[in-house]
């Protein structure tokens, strides 16, 4: 019989200095129970047994009056003597069997899950519900046995689903205020999603733990500021080419600002093709002025082409300043493959925030397929080798993984919402022997998505293909000889649309291929 549990706010106790610091827990606790924690797990891995119980008992006086259940991390014996709701076990702990033997049908059994199997196991038999993790890295604990990422918690979600158990689920590890309600936007699956996040740090180290779970329990009540709308209309290939060229007027009247973090080389071209298309570009690398710039509505691109842990860290505060007002932000991983710095960059920034669009060549997309928790399989890393049906699957799936917008660029572009996808190929040659040109086709999209957040989907395309057209065209020209005199007639013929664009004439999407 399911026992009508709330998971949303689990949160795990800590006693050590680091974290509790001087606080009482006891008080800790009330405080956190006041303030919105639905279930509690008081997990103490030092203290000796009859401070255990006494402990417990302590914890229970103030939550029992709240309706919150406690639960004991590890120790059967003490949830039995001290007369609590249930335990929490590890995989290394006593197995769930014999708690549940012990303890009861109406005790409230939770298991640590890391991997598919671990959880299938304890769902069968007979898990209340499952810790999930470890999600985020965390200095809270030690030895965690793998870091599974969103794309890992939704995956064990799915197989879950597909096996029919409606075991509860919470998530742990490096969740905060910062990350909760991407995380369970993230990890959602598309026939279940978790029940609730737990945390330790995040409230026991809080100098306010009462604020810390209000403001948790208020965050994980609603969707992020950068969900995708609810409704999103399935439109044909030719609705997304008929729509092109007013979202390019509107983009062009607005003139939203461009934050683009870039890369040393394309500095001056990216802010040239914004002002050629009508954006307002702002090139700033100091992740500490971020936060008023996403106040000012525009869109973030993020460049790995130059890559430090220093620059790193601006990418990260920048992103976390754009996802807090949902401002639009797109990831340009270059090179996301070819150094252990650059995985690791690509890794950091997608476990550190949201991405609308993650745009790159397939062996960079093929590297943000592995990044965020789930291992490939049968796909080699390296050279160009899947076929366009491949790649299609490819894209779609990472963009239903995420709930984003992949964009593998090629000579067929592939785009993909995970429901949507659309290929173009429009473009030239000539594209590919000057520098920037992936780099400012970022710039492009991100200009377009400040203005047309609903369907970003769309917005990409619009950039695509205002982007590839232009090349074209500049291509086509009688005095364009080679990639040098591309350059300059590429941006005037990124402006031409754009001029064609607010004038209403807008026959010039139709070379759409
Ligand atoms: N269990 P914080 S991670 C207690 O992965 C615990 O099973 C984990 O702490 C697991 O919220 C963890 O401070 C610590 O990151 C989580
Ligand atoms: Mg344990």
């Amino acid at each position: 019989m399911a026992k009508p549990v709330d998971y949303s706010l689990y949160l795990v106790t800590d006693s050590t200095p680091a974290i509790l610091g001087d606080k009482d827990l006891v008080a800790v606790v009330k405080a956190a129970v006041e303030g919105g924690a639905t279930i509690v797990q008081y997990r103490d891995k030092t203290s000796d047994t009859a401070d255990l119980v006494r402990i417990a008992k302590a914890l229970h006086n103030v939550t029992k009056p709240a309706n919150v259940p406690l639960l004991i991390n590890d120790r059967v014996d003490v949830a039995l003597a001290a007369g609590v709701e249930g335990v929490h076990v590890g995989q290394d702990d006593l197995d769930l069997k014999s708690a549940r033997q012990i303890l009861g049908p109406n005790a409230i059994i939770g298991v640590t899950a890391n991997s598919e199997e671990e959880a299938l196991t304890a769902a069968r038999d007979g898990a209340d519900y499952l810790g999930v993790g470890t999600v985020f890295a965390t200095p809270t604990k030690e030895n965690t046995k793998s870091i599974i990422g969103t794309a890992g918690v939704q995956h064990i979600l799915s197989s879950l689903a597909s096996q029919g158990h409606d075991v509860k689920t919470v998530c742990i590890g490096g969740i905060n205020a910062r990350n909760a309600q991407r995380v369970l936007y993230q990890t959602a699956a598309p026939r279940k999603r978790l029940d609730g996040v737990a945390v330790v740090s995040a409230i026991m180290a809080s100098d306010n733990p009462k604020e810390a779970a209000l403001k948790l329990q208020s965050l994980i009540e609603q969707p992020p500021p950068f969900a995708r709308s609810s409704f999103i209309p399935d439109l044909s290939r030719q609705d997304f080419i008929t729509r092109v060229p007013g979202i390019i007027k509107r983009m062009a009247n607005k003139k939203p600002l461009c934050h683009n973090m870039t890369n040393l080389v394309v500095q001056n071209f990216a802010a040239n093709v914004a002002l050629a298309i009508g954006s307002s570009p702002i090139m700033s690398n100091n992740g500490l002025e971020a936060a008023d710039l996403a106040a000012l509505g525009g869109s973030l691109v993020i460049n790995m082409g130059t890559t430090t842990p220093e620059i790193r860290e601006n990418h990260l505060k920048s992103l976390a300043a754009y996802n807090a007002v949902g401002g639009p932000t797109l990831l340009d991983p270059v090179g996301a493959g070819a150094t252990e710095q650059r995985r690791a960059g690509v890794k950091a920034l997608m476990a550190g925030g949201y991405f609308d669009v993650i745009k790159g060549n397939e062996g960079e997309i093929r590297q943000v397929s592995g990044a965020s928790g789930v291992k490939q399989h049968g796909v080699d890393s390296g050279a160009s080798q899947l076929s366009l049906d491949q790649r299609i699957t490819l894209v779609k799936s990472i963009a239903a993984r995420e709930h984003n917008i992949i964009l593998m660029t090629g000579s067929t572009d592939i785009v993909s919402d995970g429901e949507r996808t659309v290929t173009i190929s429009n473009g030239h040659e000539y594209l590919g022997e000057i520098t920037g040109s992936g780099c400012t086709l970022g710039t492009t999209i991100a200009s377009v998505m400040a203005v047309e957040r609903d369907d970003k989907l769309l917005a990409a395309v619009a950039g695509i293909l205002m982007y590839e057209i232009a090349a074209e065209r500049a291509a086509e020209r009688a005095d364009v000889k080679g990639p040098g005199t591309f350059i300059p007639a590429f941006i005037d013929e990124l402006y031409g649309i754009r001029q064609q664009s607010t004038s209403g004439k807008d026959s010039w999407a139709q070379a759409a291929k």
